[in-house]
């Protein structure tokens, strides 16, 4: 029988019966378990999660909003996503999962919620966890690099995040901030970085269904590596958008200049809209290597752009894929 999933606007979101839920999770860690099996990697690493200090185990494995399944393209093996990362506050390469591991406190961790709002909030990780509906989406990454992979990310949307932080009128851009302490990230000692590493959205793109706050991956609380404790995913964007390790969001009324932008502007911009066909200036965006090993083509927004692609109708003269 062909199942058609209905596209998130058709769906109000959660109006799904618990069976179907059910359901979809069992098929999910069915796919998760043999694709982990088949790559042959050790889960191991992956499976040390974040610790056990962290009391956030009890909202996974957190049920699959059935809008976002990625219309059953497979999930990348565990094994692989969680040893091929990039988290530069660990090291400028991608094998940093064992360090951040070792290195990353996720408790306590605070999150400062300032700028432009009614008032200034401070709120420890599991409070906002609380407050926060937590559910599965399974969404794609298109790294800039031209590598990408499919993940079963849980979290809750942003919005719901701007709705707590009840914004002024004013707040044009929403501003995000990675952790800065080299204590706890020893590659934050190359200097010549621009840290922190900060990123930004419209308040239009915070606002859209699919900008998603990641606490968890794999059914679990995120692995260190993934940028735990709180992490960005905005999977129609080039993947250095999806900033981790949060402690600060910031609403403001300027584009924030990001970590990216900062380095070199005139290979990454601030929108960063998957484009298979604007070239990075080094390379072509035309197609992609999954973990897996396959090469793909590229979609226009990553395959997202019937959410998307209204977002950007207006915006001449503005970067808009790099
Ligand atoms: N704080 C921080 N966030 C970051 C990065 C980083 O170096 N530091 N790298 C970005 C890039 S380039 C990508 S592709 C993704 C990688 O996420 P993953 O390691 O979970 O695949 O994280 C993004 N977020
Ligand atoms: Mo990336």
């Amino acid at each position: 029988m062909l199942i058609r999933i209905p596209k998130s606007w058709h769906l109000p979101e959660r109006a799904v019966t618990d069976e179907k839920l059910f359901r979809d999770r069992r098929n999910l860690l069915k796919g998760v378990a043999a694709g982990t099996l088949l790559a042959g990697t050790p889960a191991g690493i992956a499976m040390a999660a974040a610790g056990p200090t962290d009391p956030s185990g009890k909202y996974y494995p957190a049920p699959l909003n059935p809008a976002f399944t990625d219309g059953g393209r497979p999930v990348t093996p565990e094994g692989l996503a969680s040893t091929y990362n990039n988290f530069y506050e660990f090291g400028s390469h991608k094998k940093i999962s064992k360090v951040a591991q070792e290195k990353l406190k996720v408790r306590p961790w605070e999150v400062v919620i300032d700028g432009l709002v009614e008032k200034e909030l401070r709120l420890p990780i599991d409070e906002l966890l609380a407050k926060m509906p937590i559910e599965e989406r399974i969404y794609r990454h298109r790294c800039v690099e031209a590598w990408s992979m499919v993940v079963p990310w849980s979290g809750f949307p942003l919005k719901e995040l701007v709705k707590l932080a009840n914004p002024q009128m004013s707040a044009k851009y929403i501003q995000m901030q990675t952790f800065n302490d080299p204590k706890m990230g020893p590659g934050l000692k190359q200097f010549w970085y621009p840290w922190p590493y900060t990123e930004g959205l419209t308040m239009a793109e915070a606002m859209n269904d699919l900008s998603f706050m990641v606490t968890g991956v794999y059914g679990k609380p995120a692995a260190a590596q993934f940028g735990a404790p709180l992490r960005l995913a905005v999977p129609w964007k080039y993947g250095f958008k999806g900033v981790k390790s949060i402690v600060r969001i910031s609403f403001v009324n300027k584009r924030p200049k990001t970590f990216w932008e900062n380095i070199q502007a005139s290979e990454y911009g601030f929108w960063a809209n998957v484009n298979p066909e604007v070239d990075h200036p080094r390379w072509s965006q035309a197609s992609e290597r999954t973990l897996r090993g396959e090469r793909i083509p590229t979609l226009m927004f990553n395959g997202y752009g019937e959410q998307v692609a209204d977002l950007y109708k207006e915006m001449q003269g503005e970067k808009l894929y790099m």
